[in-house]
């Protein structure tokens, strides 16, 4: 078993090993934010609760969280996630047997405007650039947080850390037209050599995960070696039809597959869902449907903001009884399904 970071610490080999081993029954539930909030109610550090939990009576085994402005040092995420809440629902998290993911919104460091802000920076954040200072401070903020999530042992909990993600849309800052591949990938490497050698962020996976792609040559395009990272992502929302979702999310998951099988890497879906899930038995007749026996270690299902940006259903929400169906399904994996 090798990791990228030949100095990562044996919880994060045991991670990646476990990640591994998930697909020999099934593939694990994962969902944001989950226990940060949900609809109409957020983390009051008294009530531990998730939606997921609500409807389902089970917590996800996969546990997304997002580090969104930690590189200004602010005290909330871009979702007003408290940092130092996240911290403990992490810990929680790791302590009930949930695997920890991360991704990182990242504001844009020239302008100062948000991952959405396209105005061009990459290039000024390689080292000799304008920016360079600027984004290896905010790295070491991401590196100062990784390395402060510790188990009741004291020993440093493993994530899988998702940085730079989507890469090949057009909307964030690090996306293709704002950035050339070669620059995406010289942001990568920069972005690991600084969190793995400068800060010893020792207890990180990373996760290379593009948005939808067509086939594997365009999955590769901004990849940025095997020597920079440890498993395969790909996000993937249904905008349209349910017919077209399922024929789409079919051929990426061959895609991954092919592209996984050939590096020898674990893979996943790190971002999935449809907004609202308006089809009763979304959950089963698509999502599943597809899933099932395809090799994926997890799905990730993005947050519960609002009644109209939600991804998962909470109680009475119309999907619940097919969400229960597909919860109880053995392959689908949920925190007790591994206690
Ligand atoms: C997007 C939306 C945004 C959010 C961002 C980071 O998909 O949910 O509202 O700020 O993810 O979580």
């Amino acid at each position: 078993m090798s990791i990228a970071n030949k100095n990562a610490l044996p919880q994060v080999i045991a991670l990646k090993s476990r990640i591994e081993n998930i697909t020999s029954k099934g593939y694990a539930f994962g969902h944001q934010d989950t226990t940060s909030y949900g609809i109409g109610w957020r983390n009051d550090a008294i009530n531990y609760q998730s939606d997921v939990y609500s409807v389902a009576g089970d917590f996800p085994l996969v546990y997304g969280f997002d580090l969104g402005r930690i590189e200004h040092d602010n005290s909330l995420n871009l979702d007003g996630v408290p940092f130092d809440e996240m911290k403990m629902l992490i810990q929680k998290a790791h302590r009930d047997g949930g695997i920890i993911t991360i991704s990182w919104h990242a504001d844009n460091p020239v302008s100062k405007g948000d991952s959405w802000d396209t105005t061009l920076a990459v290039k000024q954040l390689l080292d000799g650039g304008d920016y360079a200072l600027i984004y290896k401070s905010w790295i070491k903020r991401i590196a100062d947080f990784m390395l402060s999530l510790k188990d009741d042992e004291g020993e440093l909990i493993p994530i899988a850390f998702r940085p730079l993600h989507e890469m090949n849309g057009f909307w964030f800052w690090w996306g293709n037209p704002n950035c050339s591949p070669e620059e995406f990938k010289a942001l990568w490497r920069h972005t690991f050599n600084l969190l793995t050698k400068d800060f010893m962020a020792s207890n990180l996976l990373f996760i290379y995960a593009p948005n939808m792609i067509g086939n594997a040559e365009e999955y590769l395009v901004n990849y940025p070696g095997d020597e920079y990272l440890d498993m395969l992502g790909l996000d993937l929302y249904q905008h349209g039809s349910a017919k077209e979702f399922k024929k789409d999310l079919k051929k990426n998951i061959e895609v991954l597959k092919q592209v996984a099988n050939e590096k020898m890497l674990p893979f996943a879906l790190t971002e999935v869902g449809l907004e609202k899930v308006e089809d009763t038995n979304w959950w089963t007749t698509v999502l599943d449907e597809i899933l099932e026996n395809s090799g994926i270690s997890w799905v990730l299902l993005w947050r519960n903001h609002t009644t109209s940006h939600f991804y998962v259903p909470y109680p009475n929400q119309l999907s619940v009884a097919d969400f229960i169906a597909f919860k109880n399904r053995s392959h689908v994996l949920f925190l007790n399904d591994v206690k």
